[in-house]
């Protein structure tokens, strides 16, 4: 109850910040896109955003602090000028993309924040298709009509039925890192069902949580587009990111 009342006054005291963590050309090795995750830094403590996020779902904040997100990681992008065509890649909670205002607070942050509609990407877990499947897949297409790309997040870890994923039109697919960094051959067998799908769909692939040389080769033997995780960033401030950049790429 307390951190509640906490994280009501979070926004108001800049206690909220995001990190982005690159995403990566499997091919060429170049910056791709950043994935912006929130951070909440409370008086001495990093609350990570697996307690937060949930709490603000649960306590009607999460419109408030989606908002700010979307807000925040435009207006940082918009400003980015260490390489062009680098897309922001936003998670959207299914309480946000439920709400009848969202398409409107899209439309207003991209219009206030000036960055290019192709240059932002939304992340949705694929475990909201077990909410309101139609009002889900309705949000999506008209996020698409604004021309803001749609991710499909933790793929094989939710409930996604292949109709349901017929209907949704994804650009890309998100291989969950449960996959990615265990070894096993029913995981191979995951990642390569979902090579197949998202081939089938038109989505490019991302996989998550590579930490080591072995993942990036086997997930790109394996056709992976995109490759994201600690081998090449752990999530980094805005200005960490410039450096990160400079001293890379
Ligand atoms: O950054 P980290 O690995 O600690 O993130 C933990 C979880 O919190 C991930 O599932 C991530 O998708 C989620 N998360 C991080 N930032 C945001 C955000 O801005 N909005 C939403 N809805 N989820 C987020
Ligand atoms: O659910 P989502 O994919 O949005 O969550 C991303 C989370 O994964 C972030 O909290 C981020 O910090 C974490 N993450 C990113 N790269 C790696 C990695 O290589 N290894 C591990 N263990 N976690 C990672
Ligand atoms: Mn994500
Ligand atoms: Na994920």
């Amino acid at each position: 109850q307390l951190m509640c009342e906490h994280l009501r006054s979070a926004i108001s005291n800049g206690e909220l910040f995001l990190v982005y963590q690159p995403i990566i050309n499997a091919q060429s090795g170049a910056l791709y896109a950043v994935e912006a995750l929130l951070r909440w830094q409370h008086e001495d403590t990093l609350i990570p955003p697996d307690v937060f996020i949930p709490l603000a779902e649960r306590t009607g904040q999460m419109q408030d602090i989606g908002t700010w997100v979307l807000h925040r990681a435009c207006i940082d992008a918009a400003q980015w000028q260490f390489a062009e065509n680098v897309s922001v890649s936003v998670n959207v909670s299914v309480i946000q993309l439920l709400d009848d205002s969202f398409i409107e607070t899209l439309e207003r942050v991209l219009s206030s924040s000036g960055l290019a509609p192709e240059h932002l990407h939304l992340e949705i877990t694929e475990s909201v298709f077990a909410r309101n499947k139609e009002k889900v897949v309705a949000q999506i297409n008209a996020i698409k009509r604004h021309g803001v790309s749609v991710s499909i997040d933790d793929f094989g870890t939710g409930y996604s039925s292949l109709s349901q994923l017929q209907s949704l039109q994804c650009d890309y697919i998100k291989i969950d890192r449960s996959f990615v960094q265990n070894p096993e051959e029913g995981s191979d067998t995951i990642i390569r069902a979902t090579m197949l799908i998202a081939q089938e769909f038109h989505c490019r692939t991302i996989a998550e949580g590579i930490e080591t040389e072995a993942q990036a080769t086997r997930l790109t033997d394996m056709g992976a587009d995109l490759l994201q995780g600690y081998l090449y960033a752990k999530p980094l401030t805005n200005e960490h990111l410039l450096r990160w950049y400079n001293n890379t790429q």
